[in-house]
């Protein structure tokens, strides 16, 4: 079928995790496909088809489910419900303005509040739809009630249910008070009896309201009692959608079948097509701002939002067409890499299954296979009109174990599997620590990493074992002390003859400083940077518990030497020996790394938060309310209190919490600490 940019919608389905959006997808495709729709518990649903989704009976990747629909093209994002995955929805909120937010009967759960924020601080337009209609004593007078107190208040009701609970069967369309019922496979249209008439009616004066309220003209209209035009009520209520003024609420049951009909339609009435977003801003070769439309018109462009790699199929990386057209065949580019690449395989998608297309438009999703280097964060475009699109802003690492083979023979292979797992999600990351020789695996959490490890073992067969990872603790002196450093070797030969004397102290920052003050060429001037080269090294490694010193100044202020015997190496060493036994006459101490957090919670569970920092040594910069209903608490921790803390913040905010951290300053592990962090982390013993 073909379509042009207007004709196409781009949906995002989001809310907690198991409030049906997997269902409700497959319940659009079902009617739309005419087949019968799969269902999650049943493990055949068009959207869960991974072997991890197979088994854990919810999603854990973002599925494109593309279908034609009476001349329109409706690409739905089924999204993980769990924080895990999140990066798949970041991904795409830069550029799919358009959501339907699933409540399961009306709760309002961690993950819907979130993701309602995350939909408000993009500009989303959004749906909300209340699913589960059919579960037993759901009221929904009270569902909307709940929808303003903790969503704000714009959820306004465009369906309003027949029924509640058990008998749930149907509903009225406010906007146009037709109702409709099943009967069966059938929705027959029902007539209202007399006190639903008159509630709906009351609720189809509101919306109207509604709308005059977005336009002087109309409200003058409506406020001398003339009717709006079905036109103008149509088109005031996409402006308000649009705007985000208005939510409207839409009733059904996906496991039913009821409601979901109307919500696809109304979808397509009041969700904008991609070119909503008008533009997207990159950068040319020359570091230069582009800006390319969202239309056909101009060059091609496209924005890699998400990259899969399966055994069988290989990588195929998920695309949203910015501007432009681009023919099967044709070349593409990518800047970052300086590549060109011929598309030679390009897919809408259905789930897992991949439908061959000749051409992509601006505004649609489609799918490449066969892009060597591609990956998720890349832009694709025309050579002659080059741009590279910014990356999505994924949240920080903030979870980190260290990781080693089971086996340890395939230690190799476990870590080339690790990155290729690794790099399906930008929220994982791998960095091999130079102090510790730790591999360490980072994520958002405990089960982000066992996700990660799983799916390591499910495709390739290698098994992991994980540890805490080592917090890199530095050493530095509070003050100061001197030493002579004799390194003298004559017996036979050519001879070894250097002295030092050296004084050791803080050097008032984080640097280290060498300096000489000789008189009188005691140390004569061409042996001065060996001397400082046997300070550098000897820094690497402090006396105390192993750990790189930092913040001391080295002064050269004597020493004796002997025209034959002097040479570089006997200077080198005689600094190192000075070093060694001056280092612990200078009353050092260790640091460690204090890192600034940024904490979100939402509000109820900010005590929790508070008292839990207390115990961690924090310091609190600052609390401040951000967004509806959340804190944003800033504090200084000591990492060493952070390791597990993106898995008790989990706890003490019943999942509501979330954090991003980054290194801030060294600071004096407090005396009554020092010595079991010595005891518990000393690096002398292990290297020697
Ligand atoms: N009673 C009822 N159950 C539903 C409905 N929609 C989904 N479910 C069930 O809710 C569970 C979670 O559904 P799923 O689609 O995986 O939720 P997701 O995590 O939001 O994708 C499954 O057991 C579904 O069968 C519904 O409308 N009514
Ligand atoms: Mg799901």
């Amino acid at each position: 079928m073909s379509y042009t940019t207007d004709k196409i919608r781009n949906i995002i389905f989001l809310g907690h995790q198991g409030s049906g959006k997997t269902t409700l997808v497959e319940q659009i495709a079902s009617n739309i496909l005419k087949q019968p729709a799969g269902s999650v518990d049943r493990k055949n649903t068009i959207s869960d088809f991974t072997p991890e989704e197979k088994a854990r009976l919810t999603s854990c990747s973002m599925a494109v489910v593309s279908l034609d629909y009476n001349g329109y093209r409706l690409n739905l994002l089924d999204a993980p419900g769990n924080d895990d995955f999140v990066a798949d929805v970041i991904g795409v909120l830069d550029f799919v303005k358009a959501a339907v937010l699933v409540l399961d009967a009306g709760k309002i759960e961690v993950g819907t509040i979130k993701h309602f924020n995350l939909l408000k601080k993009y500009g989303v337009p959004t749906f909300i739809f209340v699913n589960k209609m059919d579960k037993e004593l759901v009221n929904f007078d009270e569902v909307l009630e709940k929808i303003t107190n903790s969503l704000g208040k714009k959820g306004v009701s465009f369906t309003y249910p027949l029924n509640d609970g058990k008998h749930f069967n149907g509903f009225v369309d406010v906007t146009t008070l037709k109702a409709v019922k099943a009967d069966g496979h059938k929705r027959v249209p029902v007539e209202l009896d007399e006190a639903t008439k008159a509630k709906v009616s009351e609720m189809n004066n509101a919306l109207v309201e509604q709308v005059a309220l977005t336009d002087d003209a109309l409200l003058e209209k409506f406020f001398s009692g003339e009717a709006l035009s079905a036109e103008e009520i149509a088109s005031g209520l996409k402006n308000a959608v649009l705007s985000g003024e208005v939510a409207p609420v839409v009733v059904g049951s996906s496991t039913e079948n009821i409601g979901v009909n109307t919500l696809v339609d109304m979808m397509i009435t009041y969700l904008p097509s991609p070119a909503f977003i008008k533009e997207m801003k990159g950068k040319d070769r020359g570091n230069r701002e582009v800006i390319r439309k969202i239309s056909e018109s101009e060059p091609f462009s496209a924005y890699i939002f998400k990259t899969v790699y399966d055994q069988y199929k290989g990588t195929t990386n998920y695309a949203f067409v910015v501007s432009g057209s681009l023919e099967l065949g044709s070349d593409v580019y990518n800047a970052e890499l300086n590549s060109t690449m011929r598309a030679s395989q390009m897919f809408s998608l259905l789930g897992a299954k991949q439908n061959n297309i000749q051409k992509a438009i601006a505004g649609d999703i489609v799918a490449f296979a066969k892009l060597d280097g591609i990956t998720t964060g890349h832009t694709l475009c025309d050579k002659n009109d080059v741009v590279t699109f910014p990356r999505a802003k994924y949240p920080t690492i903030v979870y980190r174990r260290a990781i080693s083979a089971k086996n340890s023979r395939d230690e190799e292979k476990l870590i080339q599997a690790l990155y290729r797992v690794a790099a399906e999600d930008p929220t994982i990351e791998i960095t091999r620590v130079p102090e510790t020789k730790q591999l360490l695996l980072g994520g958002l959490s405990d089960s982000h990493l066992n996700f990660v490890l799983d799916k390591v073992k499910n495709t390739f067969g290698f098994e992991a074992n994980t540890d805490a990872p080592q917090v890199i603790y530095r050493e530095t002196v509070k003050r100061e002390a001197s030493a002579v450093g004799r390194y003298v070797k004559q017996s036979g030969g050519s001879g070894f003859y250097g002295v030092v004397e050296m004084r050791f102290g803080p050097s008032g920052s984080d640097e280290n400083i060498f300096t000489e003050e000789i008189f009188g060429g005691t140390v004569p001037k061409n042996y001065h940077p060996a001397v400082e080269k046997g300070f550098f090294e000897s820094v690497q490694e402090g006396q105390l518990a192993g750990f790189p010193v930092i913040g001391l100044k080295a002064v050269l202020f004597d020493g004796k030497y002997h025209s034959v015997d002097s040479n570089e190496q006997a200077f080198r060493m005689a600094a190192i020996l000075a070093y060694r036994e001056a280092y612990m006459n200078c009353a050092p101490t260790l640091l460690e790394p204090i890192m600034k957090i940024t904490i979100s919670v939402t509000n109820e569970f900010t005590g929790n938060v508070m008292n839990d920092l207390n115990q961690r040594r924090a310091r609190v910069l600052s609390m401040d309310e951000s967004g509806y209903g959340t804190q944003e608490i800033t504090a200084l921790v000591p990492e060493a209190e952070l390791l597990d803390y993106a898995i008790k913040l989990r706890v003490l905010s019943q999942g509501s919490g979330s954090f991003n951290s980054e290194f801030d300053s060294y600071q004096e592990v407090p005396s009554n600490l020092l010595q079991g962090v010595i005891a518990a982390n000393s690096r002398l013993e292990k290297d020697k």
